[in-house]
C-alpha cells in the first residue's frame, strides 16, 4: 500500500488546524498509521530540505520549520502521494484552487501550512527522518470494533 508523509507545519499548528486536515485525509479514504507533536532538530530540518539547499530561501526555511512544533504523520492508501498533493494545492498559495488545503487556509508560500511528499521515494526518505519502522501501525485496518460482525 503506498505510503505518504504528511506534516502540519508549524503555522498550522499555532493556528490550530491539526484536527481539520486530520479529518480532511481521514474522510477521503486513506489510513492515517502513525503521528506524532514534536519539534525538528536543524539537522532533520537539513536533510529533509536537502534538495532546497541551494535555494536563497533555504535558510529561511529551515528556520521557519524548526520555528515550533510540527505535527508529523504517516498515511497511506490508493494513490496517496499524488491525491494527497491534489488536496494540498500548489505551493504557492496564491495558486491554489479555493477547496484544496493551501487555497482554503494559507496566503503566502512562506507560511503553507502543509508538507506532503511529492513522490513514494521522497515518502520512504522522509518517514524514516522522523520515524522508527515500529512505530508505524500495521494491520489496524480495517477497523473491527470489538462484537462486531462487520470487517
Ligand atoms: P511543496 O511544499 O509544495 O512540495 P517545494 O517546492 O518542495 O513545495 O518547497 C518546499 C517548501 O519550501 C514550500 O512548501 C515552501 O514552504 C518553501 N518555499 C518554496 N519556495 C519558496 C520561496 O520562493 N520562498 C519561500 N519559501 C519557499
Amino acid at each position: 500500500m503506498e505510503k505518504t508523509y504528511l506534516m502540519v507545519k508549524p503555522d498550522g499548528v499555532r493556528r490550530q488546524l491539526v484536527g481539520k486536515l486530520v479529518q480532511r485525509f481521514e474522510d477521503k479514504g486513506f489510513q492515517l498509521i502513525a503521528a506524532k507533536m514534536f519539534r525538528m532538530t536543524r539537522e532533520q530540518a537539513e536533510y529533509h530540505y536537502e534538495e532546497h539547499k541551494d535555494k536563497p530561501f533555504f535558510g529561511e526555511l529551515v528556520e521557519f520549520i524548526t520555528s515550533g512544533s510540527v505535527f508529523g504523520m504517516v498515511w497511506q492508501g490508493e494513490n496517496i502521494v499524488a491525491l494527497s498533493r491534489a488536496m494540498m494545492g500548489k505551493t504557492n498559495p496564491l495558486d491554489a484552487a479555493p477547496g484544496t488545503i493551501r487555497g482554503d487556509y494559507a496566503l503566502n508560500t512562506g507560511n503553507n501550512i502543509i508538507h506532503g511528499s511529492d513522490s513514494p521515494q521522497s515518502a520512504e526518505r522522509e518517514i524514516s527522518n522522523f520515524f522508527r519502522p515500529e512505530e508505524l501501525a500495521a494491520g489496524d485496518y480495517p477497523v473491527r470494533m470489538p462484537g462486531s460482525l462487520a470487517n
